[in-house]
Order: structure tokens, then C-alpha cells, then sequence
């Protein structure tokens, strides 16, 4: 055989690889899913280096609705009309291979000085020095125009070298082009800041709209963790 179609079989080798890699990949299964441990102490967090991804956003965003969505559980994450509910960092452990964590929500307008100092030490604390935290996916109210809280949090993230995701939710209550203008305005006004995008996901609930594409970012970081 000559040279060259031994290069083309292992070129077409190498497609049908990653094509089935893709395959794979877009059928993330999650097999397990399980609460571990809720506490405001990140002293008190699991301790067996697991990767793990933190969700996080205003009171209400839909933070535990998208925890269940992506896991196919109604009852993982607590859901619940009433804000400013959960004040704790609750650990979930994934096909016993890596967590999912719901954070407490932030900007809750009824919570005391008090207990939103509170949240910022023990968050801030979680947030900047829990190294198994490999990306916090920093959830979005589609409906609506950006808002000086997320604005602040994730200007805070950039600052800090937190990696974040930003996830646009509910996208099943308003239409596309509703939704392209608000994530337009988001992403103009994070450029304003920084040179860069940050990975942005658009998800529902109630279709499951982005699951895979949530699942698929998560697989592809834990992937890359196997490389190393
Ligand atoms: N239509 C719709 N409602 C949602 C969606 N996600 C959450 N909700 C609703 O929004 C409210 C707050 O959701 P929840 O997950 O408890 O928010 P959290 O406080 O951020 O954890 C609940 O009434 C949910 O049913 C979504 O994607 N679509
Ligand atoms: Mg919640």
C-alpha cells in the first residue's frame, strides 16, 4: 500500500473516531444521582477530589428546576416558588464520578444585612478556594435585561479566575427573538468588560431544551481530566 493511502485510512479512522466520540458523548447517561452532604462550612465539603460543577444565580432563576432537568430526577434539587429558601451548599454526587452543587441563591430582596453578609463569606469562601470547582454555571432569567446582580457576580468571577458558564433559563416563556435580543444586550455588556465570552447555554425546564448541551460540557471537562 502506499504512503499516501495510509495516511487517508488512518485520516478516516480518525473521523470515524470522533464521530463516534461525538455520539457517544451526546448520550451522556446519568445512571446515579444521589444528595450527599448540605452545609455553609466548605471545610465540611466531600474530600475525595472529585470534579465538580457548582450552579448558581438569583433566588428563583431556576437553579434546582435545572438540576433536575439535566439529571432526569423531579425531586433532586428542592424546588420551590418561595425564594431565598435554600441557604446551603448541597452536594450531589453524579454516576458516583463527579458532583453537581446548588448554591444559595443570591439577591434575594427580603433577606436581612445579616444573612446576606453571611451568604457572601461562606459563597465567596466556596467559590475561590474549593479546587475541585471546575466550572459554576451562573444562571440567567431569560426574560430579562441584565441585571446589575449578575452583571456583578460575574465581573466578580472574572475577577477572581473562577471559570463560569452563563445559562439563559425558561426560555420556553418567551419567544426566540425575545430571547436573541437578551442574550445580545447579556453578551454587549460583558464585552464591555472583558475581551471574551464565556461558554453560554440556553435552557427549559419544562422542554429540557439544553440538557445536552450542559451534559455534553461537563463530560467533555471530565474527559479532558482523564488526559492528564
Ligand atoms: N416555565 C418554566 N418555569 C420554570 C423553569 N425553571 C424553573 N421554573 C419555575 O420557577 C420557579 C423557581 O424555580 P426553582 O428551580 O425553585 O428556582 P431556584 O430558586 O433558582 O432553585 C418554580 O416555580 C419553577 O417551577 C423553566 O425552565 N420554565
Ligand atoms: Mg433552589
Amino acid at each position: 500500500m502506499k504512503k499516501a493511502e495510509l495516511i487517508s485510512d488512518s485520516l478516516e479512522l480518525h473521523t470515524l473516531l470522533s464521530f463516534i466520540t461525538f455520539v457517544k458523548s451526546k448520550n451522556v447517561k446519568i445512571t446515579k444521582a444521589e444528595f450527599v452532604i448540605s452545609n455553609t462550612d466548605i471545610d465540611l465539603c466531600p474530600k475525595d477530589g472529585k470534579p465538580e460543577y457548582a450552579f448558581i444565580g438569583r433566588s428563583n432563576v431556576g437553579k434546582s428546576s435545572l438540576i433536575n432537568m439535566i439529571t432526569d430526577r423531579n425531586k433532586l434539587a428542592k424546588t420551590s416558588g418561595r425564594p431565598g429558601k435554600t441557604q446551603l451548599i448541597n452536594h450531589f454526587v453524579i454516576n458516583d464520578d463527579w458532583y453537581i452543587v446548588d448554591l444559595p441563591g443570591y439577591g434575594y430582596a427580603k433577606a436581612s444585612k445579616t444573612s446576606r453578609a453571611q451568604w457572601e463569606k461562606f459563597i465567596s469562601e466556596y467559590l475561590t478556594k474549593r479546587e475541585e470547582l471546575l466550572n459554576v454555571f451562573v444562571l440567567i432569567d431569560s426574560r430579562l435585561e441584565p441585571q446589575k446582580i449578575d452583571m456583578e457576580f460575574m465581573n466578580w468571577c472574572g475577577e477572581k479566575q473562577i471559570p463560569f458558564s452563563m445559562v439563559f433559563t425558561k426560555v420556553d416563556k418567551l419567544s426566540s427573538t425575545a430571547l436573541q435580543k437578551n442574550m445580545a444586550k447579556y453578551k454587549k455588556e460583558m464585552l464591555k468588560t472583558w475581551a471574551e465570552l464565556p461558554p453560554v447555554f440556553s435552557s427549559s425546564a419544562t422542554s429540557k431544551f439544553g440538557k445536552e448541551q450542559i451534559l455534553n460540557y461537563i463530560e467533555k471537562i471530565n474527559q479532558s481530566l482523564l488526559g492528564d
